[in-house]
């Protein structure tokens, strides 16, 4: 890997380069307004057309005229009519949304005519949360769960004193519509704790970065704040002096940082600390913060992560999945309205395939948001290539309640950063496409994740013959992990603790809750209402019914829901053992036609970005090929099956 040793915090944007402004460089083009960010996007168009031969002009004809109405509105109307482009916004932020709309359309939005098209975004709230530590720790590293180096914000036992990344950042989400930040792991250290008090001037040179690019920035509080900040005697939501503990705290944010977005909270999760503690619920916990937050117009995340972790595998009727549905459901209509319950997409943990969580149907008096990992935790660390753009766009587009989709249901999607002090951002180069994808789904879930990713690719690399192999590269690549890893929905089977790589049995005898079950008669988790868990009854109808019987739970969940025997015969015609060994093989075989795709694209990308592409590729089909080695012969020596293919095994 030639150019990897480099860790010099570099800061050009991602995939803004110049080269993404030419179309608009050549142009007369006038800016009106001044509300809120327009400042932003005269800087933007000052900077396109400088030395390009255009104009920032006042008046006069004009080939891009971006006009903002006062006021924070974002969304925006675009048409071309007599030869001027005209960008009409409700507010700044909807100026800098319409101004980046013009961005990737490039050229063709300078052509022929264009009826008025209007663009909003599908949902208020467009979320990346940092797990992010000042302090370094010695196995989670700076970030966790992260796969890019180090914090982007934090150096040295504090805020970085160059914020040059951070900005080069805030100007790509507000490029692609995030309009919320947190700062700091959702796991409350020490250190990073002070930030809700003595660091709050560092937090609002933070917020003053994010500012001009229309993203607020948020917290993760720890729960028990008041005892280990305050040094009051106990945390509990109801005490008055932890309510005016947590008033007046959020007070001085305030008054530091007047459009401060809010706390995030991860609670009674994990060994945070919670409301349990003083035998009070959760949405006891969430609105004695929600009621801090609320005279100043923030909001608190409450996670929805909340499960025990000190689970006995022996005990088969306590069930993970439905831990946060049994603690949330019954709490439906409790929460304040400032209030956002966080909901992993699954049940469990960011798998590569789980079902969608059933608590988005479940609680139609509360707001929710939808959270999901654009860091690739279990999806391959950013070694691996894993597009999770169809992931995310299929969980959105589910329709969990009477045919209505996720998406619907939910005010917010929100999703863990996989951006760190990497020179490329975020490890694998081609990860960046997760991190873009992930703003254009939040603003619009409809979008099409290739058209998406088509537009990546074109304010990425100015080469336009590099779309065929990266499309090839990529489209496919989240089946492509799901084949080569944990089959059928089962999940985990991954090594414990950094989760890279295969276990088969690395959760199997543990206390997290994570289990397959595998044994010499058949594999997966019964959580049926019959036999098992009851999970499935969470479900409304449909759902609870064609999860709830073996014959039409899709075959890529049969193992999530069902203990079957090796030789049941799936939906697709195979035995689960004879799919699991063809999958493992095609999954490597397909990294190998990746390979060979990535390959033409030497010459045509800059050689440090193919280098590493390579070199990670090559990481990947050695992963891969162990992943395929250990399931396949661990089912084969479970089972005694052998491949009816007659493929070596081991
Ligand atoms: C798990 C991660 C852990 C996080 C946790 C969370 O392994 O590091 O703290 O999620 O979401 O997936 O809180």
């Amino acid at each position: 890997m030639a150019s990897t040793a480099s860790t010099e915090h570099r800061t050009d944007p991602a995939w803004l380069p110049a080269a993404a402004f030419r179309p608009l460089g050549a142009r007369r083009v006038r800016v009106a307004g001044d509300g809120p960010l327009v400042g932003t996007v005269r800087a933007e168009v000052a900077a396109a057309v400088a030395g390009h031969g255009g104009a920032l002009v006042a008046d006069g004809p004009v080939d891009l005229d971006l006009v903002a109405a006062d006021g924070d509105g974002e969304a925006f109307t675009v048409e071309r009519t007599g030869g001027t482009t005209i960008v009409r916004a409700e507010g700044g932020p909807g100026l800098l949304y319409g101004l980046h709309h013009v961005v990737r359309r490039g050229e063709a939005a300078f052509d022929g005519d264009l009826p008025a098209e209007r663009h909003a975004p599908r949902r208020a709230i467009r979320m990346l949360d940092h797990w992010d530590n000042i302090d370094v720790d010695p196995l989670m590293g700076q970030v966790e769960r992260g796969y890019a180096g180090g914090s982007i914000f934090y150096a040295d036992g504090g805020v970085r004193a160059d914020l040059g990344r951070v900005a080069a950042y805030a100007r790509l989400l507000g490029s692609i519509g995030v309009n919320r930040v947190a700062l700091n792991n959702v796991n409350v250290h020490r250190t990073e704790a002070r930030l809700l008090t003595d660091l709050l001037p560092d937090v609002a040179r933070l917020a003053e970065v994010f500012r001009p690019h229309g993203v607020a920035v948020h917290l993760s509080v720890g729960f028990a704040a008041p005892i280990t900040l305050g040094g009051l005697p106990t945390a509990d939501p109801l005490d008055p002096a932890v309510r005016e503990w947590w008033e007046r705290t959020t007070a001085a944010v305030y008054a530091a940082i007047p459009d401060f977005g809010g706390y995030v909270v991860k609670a009674d999760s994990e060994g945070q600390p919670g409301p349990f503690a003083y035998g009070r619920d959760h949405a006891d916990g969430a609105n004695a913060l929600a009621r801090a937050l609320e005279p100043h117009g923030g909001t608190v995340f409450w996670r929805a992560f909340v499960y025990d972790h000190r689970q006995d595998w022996r005990d088969r009727g306590t069930d993970r999945a439905r831990a946060a549905h049994d603690h949330f459901a019954p709490l439906d209509g409790a929460f304040d309205d400032n209030v956002v319950l966080q909901v992993k997409y699954g049940p469990m943990d960011f798998q590569v395939r789980e079902p969608v969580s059933p608590v988005f149907a479940a609680m139609p008096g509360t707001r929710l948001a939808a959270e999901f990992q654009v860091t690739q935790e279990y999806t391959g660390q950013q070694k691996h290539v894993c597009h999770l753009v169809p992931q995310w766009s299929e969980v959105l587009g589910f329709g969990l309640r009477g045919g209505e989709p996720v998406a619907d249901l939910v005010d917010g999607v929100v999703a863990v950063s996989n951006v760190g002090d990497d020179e490329f951002w975020t490890g694998h180069p081609l990860a960046q496409a997760n991190l873009f994808g992930f703003g254009r789904l939040a603003w619009d879930d409809r979008l099409d994740p290739a058209a998406v990713l088509d537009e990546w690719i074109g304010l990425t690399f100015e080469d336009p013959s590099v779309r065929g192999p990266l499309h090839e590269v990529l489209d496919g690549s989240w089946h492509t992990y799901e084949r080569y890893t944990a089959p059928l929905g089962v999940g985990f089977m991954v090594n414990p603790g950094h989760h890279y790589g295969p276990s088969v049995d690395g959760y199997e005898y543990t206390q997290w809750g994570t289990y397959h079950f595998a044994d010499r008669d058949g594999v997966g988790v019964d959580r049926t209402r019959a036999t098992g868990t009851g999970f499935t009854g969470q479900y409304p109808a449909p759902w609870r019914e064609v999860y709830e019987s073996v014959g039409s739970c899709p075959d890529e969940l049969l193992l999530f829901f069902h203990h079957v025997p090796y030789d049941h015969v799936l939906r697709s015609g195979k035995t689960v053992v004879q799919h699991i060994y063809d999958a493992h093989f095609a999954g490597v075989e397909e990294v190998g036609r990746m390979r060979e795709a990535w390959a033409t694209l030497e010459g045509r990308v800059p050689a440090a970005l193919f280098d590493r592409v390579t070199a990670l590729l090559a990481e990947q089909a050695r992963c891969a090929t162990e992943w395929r080695d250990q399931v396949n012969t661990y089912f084969l020596r479970k089972s005694g099956v052998p491949d009816e293919r007659g493929r070596r095994i081991f």
